[in-house]
C-alpha cells in the first residue's frame, strides 16, 4: 500500500499498531521489524524531541523497508509541530483535542500544500523516510503529499469535539480520526481510562466510528490489551493501538524471568 489509508482500504481485517514512547532510532528500527502495520510516535505525552523523532521516522521506515507507517502524534497545534512532524516524512499526523471546524481549517492550512493549505515547503529529510527509498527526493515527496498519501489524523476526545464530529470529518483534507477514549471519558465526566461500561462512553465511541464510516474516512482508537482489542475491532474500528514499548517489555521481561524462574 502507498499509503496508511489506502493500508485499511486494502485490509480486510484491523489494522494494528503500537505506540512508541522511547525516544530512541533503535527501538524504532526493532518495531519496524516486529509484528504490526504501524507505530504512533508520541510527542504528545512521551519526552521526545524533534530530531529524535525525525530519525525514528526514518529508522521505522527503513527497517520495515516502507511497508510499514510511522505516524506521528503532535503534542499541540502549533505550526512548529505540525510542520517538523510532516517534514521528517512521517506517514501521517495525529492532533490532539480538535473541537470543532474551525480548529480543524486551521490544522488544514499548517498541514496541506497550496491551493488547499499554507504549509511551506521544506521536506528536507523526508526523502529518508520515503517508502520507496530517498531517490526521488522532496520532489517525490511533494508528489506524495499532493496525492493525498499523508493522513491527517485530528483527535476526537472531548464533549465539543464529539458534537462537532461530522463539521471535523467532512473537510475533503481530513483522512479520519483516532478517537482518544482517556481524554473523552474525563470531558463527559468519567474515569480516564481507554473502555468502560457507561452508555454514554459507549454511544461516544460508536457515533464517531459511524460518522467517519459515513464519510468515508478511517477511524481508529486505543485498543490496548486483548480484551479491548477484540471488543474494538469487532465494532468494526479500522486501526487500533494495541500496545505500547514500554509496557511492552516491562511485561517481555516479567514473562521471561518468571520462566526462568520455573526452570
Ligand atoms: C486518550 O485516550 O485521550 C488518548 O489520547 C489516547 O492516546
Ligand atoms: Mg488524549
Amino acid at each position: 500500500a502507498k499509503s496508511f489509508v489506502e493500508k485499511i482500504k486494502t485490509s480486510n481485517a484491523t489494522i494494528l499498531g503500537t505506540v512508541l514512547t522511547i525516544p530512541s532510532p533503535i527501538i524504532a528500527q526493532l518495531a519496524g521489524l516486529a509484528d504490526g502495520e504501524f507505530v504512533m510516535i508520541d510527542m504528545e505525552h512521551a519526552p521526545m524531541t524533534i530530531d529524535v523523532v525525525t530519525q525514528m521516522v526514518s529508522a521505522y521506515t527503513t527497517a520495515s523497508s516502507g511497508a510499514k507507517f510511522p505516524l506521528v502524534r503532535i503534542p499541540s497545534h502549533g505550526v512548529e509541530w505540525v510542520k517538523w512532524a510532516l517534514d521528517s516524512g512521517a506517514a501521517g499526523i495525529i492532533v490532539p483535542m480538535v473541537n470543532d471546524a474551525a480548529e480543524m481549517r486551521a490544522i488544514v492550512d499548517k498541514a496541506i500544500y497550496p491551493p488547499s493549505g499554507r504549509r511551506s515547503f521544506g521536506p528536507l529529510y523526508a526523502p529518508f523516510a520515503q517508502p520507496d527509498g530517498p531517490g526521488s527526493g522532496m520532489g517525490g515527496y511533494f508528489a506524495r503529499a499532493k496525492a493525498g498519501e499523508i493522513a491527517l489524523l485530528p483527535m476526537i476526545e472531548s464533549k465539543e469535539g464529539l458534537q462537532n464530529v461530522e463539521e471535523i470529518l467532512s473537510m475533503p483534507e481530513v483522512s479520519g480520526t483516532f478517537i482518544g477514549p482517556a481524554d473523552l471519558r474525563l470531558s463527559l465526566g468519567m474515569s480516564p481510562a481507554i473502555d468502560g461500561t457507561e452508555a454514554e462512553f459507549l454511544e461516544a465511541l460508536d457515533r464517531i466510528r459511524t460518522t467517519a464510516k459515513k464519510l468515508g474516512k478511517v477511524v481508529g482508537t486505543m485498543g490496548m490489551g486483548e480484551e479491548v482489542a477484540r471488543k474494538r475491532a469487532a465494532e468494526g474500528m479500522d486501526f487500533l493501538l494495541s500496545t505500547f514499548d514500554n509496557g511492552a517489555l516491562v511485561a517481555g521481561w516479567a514473562r521471561e524471568l518468571a520462566a526462568a524462574r520455573k526452570g
